[in-house]
């Protein structure tokens, strides 16, 4: 390996993706370590570093400086790597049981290395074979309130918090987002994939100007909005679960922007996979959806009463405001991901892996009927109604 000095961002191979744990001394220049590249996300490079011997493991991630799954044509900065490094740590002050352990991070590299949680699973994986997490929604609420609330403007003085603004910004990744979620899949934009099956139901979406003005109004506040610090991707492929762990990961779309985005997005995800369900094993679903927002209010309630720097907090009329505004956000950020995971270029195997092109059909219609339903009706919404919203 090349001295510090000289280190110039190369892509990791297995070989040398152990080279660098020896290097870090992570593990010892003796050890026999096994690598195994598992990425199966969009962007990046994953490792899985084994001491069979010992059972030892860690990951070893890696920012490529384009969206693999796209390829060089969509060139993507590195410094993502080092938001994402940055955002765990951050996350994992004040919520550790929720967040792997960071051991090394390496700015030119773009490489973290981290704790290995190969002993959960990837929470989407879980749910398509039928699992509920029963506690996934407990720790998801109480992950998201505390995140929210403590970078934000009613846990941090403004000019220190501004400084947390500037040191996320992220904008590489805020574009696949502002394109992705927010604006291709209301247009007849190259990006877009689905069936042509569906092209009618599309072509409807595309002619609805309320809903695409209420996509607009939701892409204008993601563009502007710096109230915390938000993951950016929590869809299920984000987490790693169990019947008593929940573990959030790849925070690398992390930046400053509105309460309701991260929230939005885990509840859109739980109703992917209660859409893709036989009805009589969608409930954990909903019930989720509505725990997580109690656990949500809860939490954020008591932070807000506690904590709060912001004056203004004594009005318990403010603290509704706040709550009841970042629901309806939520609820609008859930309507865009529902439709972009449906016809856009990123797609969810909760949907697609429905084997039945009949069944699979009706699940993409649904989708987007519930989609473009939750655009639509923001504010008349409450957690209890997702489950009527599927009959
Ligand atoms: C080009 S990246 C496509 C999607 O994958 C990521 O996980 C994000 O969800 C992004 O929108
Ligand atoms: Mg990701």
């Amino acid at each position: 390996m090349p001295t510090t000095k000289e280190i110039v961002y190369t892509p990791l191979t297995e070989i040398t993706a152990i080279k660098l744990v020896k290097k870090l001394n992570l593990f010892s220049e003796t050890e026999a370590l096994t690598a195994r590249e598992i990425g199966d996300g969009n962007l990046n490079l994953v490792f899985h570093i084994t001491n069979a011997k010992t059972n030892e493991s860690m990951i070893v991630k890696q920012a490529l400086p384009y969206a693999k799954v796209v390829g060089e044509s969509w060139p993507l900065s590195l410094k993502r790597a080092t938001i994402e490094s940055n955002a765990l740590k951050q996350f994992g002050e004040f919520v550790p049981e929720f967040i792997p352990d960071v051991y090394h991070h390496d700015e030119t590299l773009a490489v973290t290395v981290m704790e290995d949680l190969s002993h959960l699973t990837i929470a989407r994986t879980g749910l398509i074979n039928g699992e509920t997490y029963p506690l996934i929604s407990e720790h998801i609420g109480t992950f998201l309130a505390n995140i929210a609330f403590k970078t934000s403007d009613f846990a941090i003085k403004p000019q220190e918090k501004k400084g947390l603004v500037a040191q996320y910004i992220n904008p590489d990744l805020c574009n696949i987002t502002e394109e992705l979620v927010f604006t291709d899949p209301f247009f007849n934009y190259d990006t877009n994939e689905f069936e042509e099956t569906l092209q009618r139901d599309v072509e409807d979406l595309w002619a609805d100007e309320a809903v695409k003005l209420e996509a607009a109004k939701l892409k204008q506040k993601f563009l502007t909005s710096s109230q915390t610090l938000v993951h950016g991707d929590l869809h299920t492929g984000s987490i790693f679960a169990n019947e008593q762990w929940t573990k959030v990961i790849d925070p690398e779309f992390a930046f400053y922007g509105p309460f309701g985005f991260d929230l939005g997005h885990f509840i859109a995800n739980l109703l992917l996979n209660a859409i893709s369900r036989e009805e009589n094993n969608r409930p954990p679903l909903f019930e989720h959806i509505v725990r997580t927002w109690k656990v949500y209010t809860n939490t954020w309630t008591a932070l807000w009463n506690e904590t709060n720097v912001e004056p203004f907090a004594e009005n318990t009329n403010y603290l509704e405001y706040i709550l009841e505004q970042t629901w309806i956000d939520a609820v609008g950020y859930a309507g865009c991901e529902v439709i972009r995971r449906t016809i856009g270029l990123a797609h969810v195997a909760d949907i697609d892996g429905i084997e039945d092109g009949e069944k699979r059909l009706h699940a993409q219609r649904t989708a987007l009927r519930v989609g473009r339903y939750l655009l639509t009706h923001q504010n008349e919404i409450k957690a209890v109604d997702f489950q009527e919203l599927l009959k």
